[in-house]
Formats: structure tokens, C-alpha cells, sequence
């Protein structure tokens, strides 16, 4: 049997809810700066969310509500530099401290690490964005904490194919079969199977009625003392918290 080395974590959703108040209002501010009428109410947002990457989903926004300028030559440039500026407001709005992280994320991270476990990041966000969202809730050091932040167009191919969870297996050098993902969507858990991952999900507003078919466990967060997580399927949680000794058991029964 393999022992759990490592934990390969999501950012979006996972680490932080960063999607609702945070990328979607960096995109509305990047539209309307540019002088563009788009404006991505939350439930719009929770539906463009099916493609990930943001310049992917303005693309996947421009098919669906403006076929016409997806047309239009010099797009691929515009959609660039419309992506600039969300990456720019969005790293300026974490940088007030706005996103914290979701609850019981820095005591896991605290407990995985005085455990020897070896921590990295599989995301499809842009790499400025998990610097902004790392220093801005664990401190300056909180990136170094990761020994790979695998991110954004690194890979071709973003989730839900498997390349950013190989990718950041790869930099580390660890099989599959001695890590854990954890993830918040169903793209996450079809990109991490499909590195030949485990995966945990804890679910968020706009993941919680997603298919999580493949993954080891669901829950709707990773609780704290006084507000115990909630088994949504998979094995039962010995306490109030989903904590590393828990975390190794279930990995060792999978
Ligand atoms: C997260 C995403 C990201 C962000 C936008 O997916 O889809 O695209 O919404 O990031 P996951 P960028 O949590 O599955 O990795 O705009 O920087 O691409
Ligand atoms: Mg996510």
C-alpha cells in the first residue's frame, strides 16, 4: 500500500470562494472599463462556469451572446487584452483582503505540513492570481508554502483534461497513486481522475449539485470545531473537522 505524500489542492472554490465576488466582478469591471455593455450577473457567472480559464470563458460568453464579435478580426487580441485587465482588477481586489481563505483551509495546510506531507497547487487561474490570493491570506511566505503552484496556460489543455494535475505530479516527481487531490467541481474531479488521482471535493454555492462521480468524498467544506463539516457521500468523518489523520485513512481504505 502506498502512503498519502502529498496533497494537490484547487484554488478556485477550494482554497477560497473566489468566484462569485471576486473573478466575476474583476471580468465586469474589465468590460465595462473597455466601454462594453456585458455585465455577468451571478447566476449568468454560475453558468459560463462550466468553461474554465477566464479567457476560455469569454470566448465561451462571445459564442453563446454575441456570436457576431467572436467573428470579428483582431478577437484573439482583444479577448488578451480584455483578460489583462480582469487579471489586473482581479489581483487588486485580493490585495484588499477581500477573499479569505474557506473555513478550516489554513488548519489543514498548518496540520499537512507539521505532518510531512508535501503541498502543491493544480489550478486554472492565471499565476499572478494564487501569488495575490496567497500573500494576501497566509502572508508574504504563503506561496513558498507550495513546492509547485502548477497554473493557467502552463498547460495547453485546461481542466476538466487531466494535464494540470500531471503537470504538477511531474514537478514533483510523485506517482499519482501517492497523492490527493482536493477539488470544488466536477471539472476539477474529471481533471484529477484523469491524472489517476484520489480526489476530496468540498462543494461551494455554485458547485454543490454537480456530478462528483470518481471522487473518494464529498462534503460542503472542511469544517472547523464550531461548525462541523457535512458528509455530503463518501465515508463517515469521525469528528466536527476533516483533518490529515482522517484524510490518511480514507486514502489508505481507497
Ligand atoms: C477556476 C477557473 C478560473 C477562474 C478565472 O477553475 O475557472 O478560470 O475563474 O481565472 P478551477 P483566469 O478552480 O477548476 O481551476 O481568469 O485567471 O483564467
Ligand atoms: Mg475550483
Amino acid at each position: 500500500m502506498t502512503q498519502l505524500q502529498a496533497l494537490i489542492i484547487d484554488v478556485d472554490g477550494t482554497l477560497a470562494d473566489t468566484e462569485r465576488d471576486g473573478h466575476r466582478i474583476a471580468f465586469n469591471k474589465a468590460f465595462a472599463e473597455a466601454g462594453l455593455d456585458w455585465d455577468w450577473n451571478v447566476a449568468r457567472y454560475g453558468e459560463l462556469l462550466k468553461v474554465t480559464g477566464g479567457k476560455e470563458r469569454i470566448r465561451q460568453y462571445l459564442s453563446e451572446d454575441h456570436p457576431a464579435i467572436l467573428e470579428q478580426a483582431g478577437i484573439d487580441d482583444r479577448i488578451r487584452e480584455l483578460h489583462a485587465a480582469k487579471t489586473r482588477h482581479y489581483v487588486a481586489l485580493l490585495e484588499t483582503g477581500a477573499i479569505p481563505l474557506r473555513p478550516g483551509v489554513r488548519r489543514l495546510l498548518d496540520e499537512a505540513e507539521a505532518e510531512g506531507l508535501r503541498l502543491a497547487i493544480a489550478t486554472t487561474t492565471t499565476p499572478e492570481n494564487v501569488t495575490a490570493l496567497l500573500e494576501a491570506t497566509l502572508g508574504k511566505e504563503g506561496p513558498s508554502r507550495f513546492e509547485v503552484i502548477a497554473a493557467g496556460d502552463v498547460v495547453p489543455a485546461k481542466k476538466p483534461a487531466p494535464d494540470i494535475f500531471s503537470h504538477a505530479l511531474n514537478a514533483m516527481d510523485l506517482p499519482a497513486k501517492a497523492c490527493l487531490a482536493l477539488e470544488d467541481s466536477d471539472n476539477g474531479v474529471r481533471s484529477a481522475r484523469g491524472a489517476g488521482l484520489e480526489v476530496v471535493v468540498t462543494t461551494n454555492d455554485y458547485t454543490r449539485d454537480q456530478d462528483f462521480a470518481g471522487a473518494m468524498a464529498v462534503l460542503d467544506g472542511l469544517g472547523e470545531v464550531d461548525s462541523p463539516a457535512c458528509v455530503l457521500s463518501g465515508p463517515a468523518l469521525p469528528g466536527a473537522v476533516l483533518d490529515i489523520a482522517t484524510l490518511r485513512d480514507w486514502f489508505a481504505r481507497a
